[in-house]
């Protein structure tokens, strides 16, 4: 196998072995690299067929990227079904080259051995572009589920796809690097407006990180449809919902915050699950990753739907008949009495929901502070948690934060401490939680905002972007800053083995992108 997709790759250049850090088995990233290959040949039949494309070829094409993306789908089954029905769709849209007497290869599936051992700088940049469109295939399907999708979004991937399987050099294929993040803004921004139209603009929430006593069942993952059906499924039944990981923000939505038994978040980020869930008497519904190997202790709580699946977990389907998963709770019954746990630093609540809404809502007061000089500087500190030690640097850096400094963060990476109470600046929280990694569009709009306010450019704010980094959909993420022009980031806890050095010389050249450091030397820097 290969794969060097995440950041806990092994030795930081590629796992190769048996199995992948994450656990993803030799041959299931075999099957991956199948579909994937599948899935460019699926945009070769595109090509010249455009017609022919259906909102199925389109969710077909969204579903095989998200299953690829690190801690989603370890079944080798779901992979080869997938498979299938990707190559199926292709015949559809090429019939005749099924039984062509003199096969062109036109349509062929793409050999993904042969990106992996090519040329380093074409299999950075083709690396950018496949793993950044599994990054914004996933946001394209959470708003897909909720009847949102964008015309131009979908034939990008078709277009992305096809460019990995050609023979392009440098010039042609960092343009379409760029793309993505352009067209990642464009999904980001159509996921805010799926979930605002649908659950209402998030507000300022308070979560506690108490377990009530009684049954209950935990959440994980990214998806608000998944997480709303099964607060409708649950009302009256005596169980209480809890977040965890991603899931996290939704306490913030007004019409997900309104049922009762939506009481709180349980656990901190995705790499301590297979602790943190080891003795809960309580069912773990895991909606997208970050899904780790369950351990035996716990195997049979956990369930899985959508695009996630683990071989041996029960996987709700697309009836979305939560009864399972509601049984195995009443069965397990929850604690006898409430559990008060703690955030890694001790807190016992976090604050969420400064969605671009709550904080432009706001922007009077945000403006005046700074003008003031009562808030010298932002950081935007977020991005991914993970298991690598060093991660510890983003605790360390907001602690270190002076207190004329306002922190916005996102993603699972505010788990390190997002229950540190840094105290206030004019009733502004000194630390803001914007969402998810998708709410890096909120993180934008405010960004854009206030250099609109000051009548600057983003880069000549007194903002910083302190990142870190661990799947596919911080690559897309990070495409979109740069596609906008925003210089200067500080990317850890390690770079991404994919980055070719002259790849990144470029990167270095063109944003002054760089590696963090320490938090006190990127502070002096920063603030320098
Ligand atoms: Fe965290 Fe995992 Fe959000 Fe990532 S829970 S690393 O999926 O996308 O962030
Ligand atoms: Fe390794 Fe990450 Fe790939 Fe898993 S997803 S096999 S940990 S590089």
């Amino acid at each position: 196998m290969f794969c060097f997709q995440c950041e806990q790759t092994a030795g930081c250049t590629g796992c190769t072995r048996n199995a992948g850090v994450c656990g993803k088995k030799s041959g299931t990233a075999r099957l991956q690299d199948k579909l994937t290959g599948a899935l460019v040949g699926l945009a070769r039949a595109v090509e010249g067929n455009e017609d022919q494309v259906t909102k199925e070829t389109d969710a077909l094409v969204m579903e095989g990227l998200f299953t690829t993306i690190t801690n989603v789908n370890f079944n080798d089954e779901t992979i080869s079904a997938l498979t299938s029905r990707i190559h199926a769709e292709k015949d559809r849209l090429v019939p005749r080259c099924l039984d062509c007497a003199s096969a062109c290869g036109r349509n062929d599936d793409y050999d993904i051995d042969s990106l992996w051992d090519g040329d380093e700088d074409i299999r950075s940049l083709k690396s950018l572009i496949l793993f950044g469109i599994r990054g914004v295939a996933a946001y394209a399907y959470h708003a897909a589920v909720l009847g949102y999708t964008d015309e131009e979004v979908n034939r990008f991937f078709y277009k992305a796809l096809f460019a990995i399987g050609m023979d392009w050099d440098t010039d042609e294929l960092l343009p379409i690097v760029l793309e993505v993040g352009e067209i990642n803004l464009k999904c980001m921004a159509l996921l805010d407006q799926a979930n605002t139209e649908t659950f209402g603009m998030p507000t300022p929430t308070e979560v506690p990180l108490t377990v009530e006593k009684g049954p209950f069942i935990v959440i994980s993952g990214h998806d608000m449809h998944d997480l709303k059906l099964l607060i409708e499924q649950t009302e009256g039944k005596g169980i209480n919902i809890y977040t965890h990981g991603e899931m996290l923000p939704a306490h913030a939505y007004p019409e997900l915050k309104k049922f009762a038994h939506l009481k709180g978040n349980f656990g901190t980020a995705w790499q301590n699950q297979q602790k943190e869930f080891a003795s809960i008497p309580a069912p773990v519904l895991f909606t997208t990753n970050c899904l780790m190997p369950p351990k035996p202790s716990y195997a049979d709580r956990v369930f899985t739907t959508e695009v996630v699946s683990y071989p041996g977990c029960i996987h709700i389907g697309e009836n979305k008949d939560f009864t399972p998963v509601i049984e195995r709770a009443l069965q397990l019954g929850g604690y006898k009495e409430d559990q008060a746990f703690t955030g890694i630093n001790g807190g016992t609540k976090v604050t969420t929901g400064f969605s671009h809404g709550a904080v432009l809502s706001v922007a009077d007061k945000v403006v005046d502070a700074v003008k003031s000089g009562k808030i010298k500087h932002f950081f935007l500190v977020g991005g991914c948690d993970g298991a690598r030690p060093g991660r510890n640097y983003y605790t360390e850096f907001v602690k270190k934060t002076p207190p004329d400094t306002i922190v916005l963060t996102l993603a699972c990476g505010k788990y390190r401490f997002n229950d540190l109470d840094l105290g206030t600046i004019d009733g502004l929280p000194r630390i803001m939680d914007m969402g998810q990694c998708n709410d890096a569009y909120s993180a934008i709009q405010v960004a854009l905002a206030l250099a609109d306010a000051f009548e600057c450019e983003v880069n000549e704010l007194p903002l910083s972007m302190v990142l870190s980094w661990y799947e596919q959909k911080a690559v897309c993420i990070l495409l979109t800053l740069l596609h906008l022009g925003i210089k200067n980031i500080l990317l850890g806890p390690t770079l991404p083995a994919f980055i070719s050095p002259n790849v990144l010389n470029l990167l270095i050249e063109k944003y002054n992108i760089g590696p963090i450091t320490t938090p006190d030397e990127d502070m002096r820097k920063l603030l320098g």
